[in-house]
């Protein structure tokens, strides 16, 4: 290679790394941007503060699988040294270490012990499953919520009275999607409808999403879930979750929960706008 190519290869080189450094930045700064990622909390195991009361059985589900897991994964471990540090080979010695095939009590545990564990995951995850699917069918506040490509449409019935449905189109910021008005400390119902593929209504605060199937009758209690909200205020971001077409990115909508009376004054509003 001659001397100037060398030269001009370091100098490429060196005009090359600050422009990734910046693009490095830039792509950093950029993800930080998006105002729709809630905050991840080293206390909550990196969960979202929730917003509703069923997010206390997510947040205790997670908080305990964590720790059975990590207890699992101390055992091991310190059994994995124990038996490297005490159980090495002897060079004196050429015969094999007494062995313990077909004994029959460290058979036994080693079968019923994962039994045990894998019992227990199961029970609390069938259990809280049971409780975040229950449907009491008296929540004061109703929504109906049809996923569609690519947005959303909001309809509330709030103790028999149906407000004017709020739809949406897509966006790039939750902030211009449709909104969906909550109360707080009030129990709500949610129907999942589509017509056309499978989404998914997510908002991260409730822990919790589910599928929005095409072909669900009405009524039947795949479609819905319940929510208590909690006595939180606030503008929550909530996305689609299950990738249905090339502006499914875009599927963003937003939760306001705000007190009671902010609510009631919301649904005068509503229905005046629509008696007009
Ligand atoms: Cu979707």
């Amino acid at each position: 290679m001659s001397p100037t190519r060398r030269t001009t290869r370091r100098s490429l080189a060196r005009r090359r790394v600050p422009r990734a450094a910046a693009l490095a930045l830039l792509l950093a700064t950029a993800t930080a941007c998006a105002n729709d990622v809630p905050e991840a909390d080293w206390s909550r195991g990196l969960l979202p503060g929730h917003i509703t009361e069923e997010g206390n059985v997510v947040q205790s589900l997670w908080n305990g699988a964590w720790i059975a897991a990590l207890a699992t994964g101390a055992v091991v471990i310190v059994l994995i040294v124990w038996a490297s540090i005490f159980h090495r080979k002897r060079r004196a010695k050429a015969e094999l270490p007494p062995q313990v095939r077909y004994n029959l009590p460290i058979e036994m545990l080693y079968t019923l012990i994962p039994l045990v564990m894998v019992s227990v995951f199961f029970f609390f995850t069938a259990r809280d499953s049971e409780r975040l699917t229950q449907i009491s069918g008296n929540a004061p506040v109703k929504v109906k919520v049809e996923a569609y490509q690519w947005s959303w449409r909001f309809t509330t019935t709030v103790n028999g009275k149906t407000l004017p449905p709020v739809s949406g189109v897509p966006v790039s910021d939750y902030n211009q999607g449709p909104q969906l008005v909550l109360p707080t400390k009030t129990k709500v119902e949610f129907d999942l409808q589509s017509d056309d593929v499978i989404h998914s209504f997510w908002v991260p605060e409730f822990l919790f999403k589910r599928d929005v199937i095409p072909g669900i009758p009405e009524d039947n209690p795949g479609r819905k879930f319940e929510i208590t909200t909690l006595d939180r205020t606030g503008v929550f971001a909530g996305r689609c979750a299950e990738l249905c077409g090339v502006d499914h990115s875009r599927m963003l909508f937003s939760v306001k929960l705000v007190p009671q009376a902010e609510f009631d004054q919301y649904i005068a509003t509503q229905q005046a706008g629509s008696a007009q």
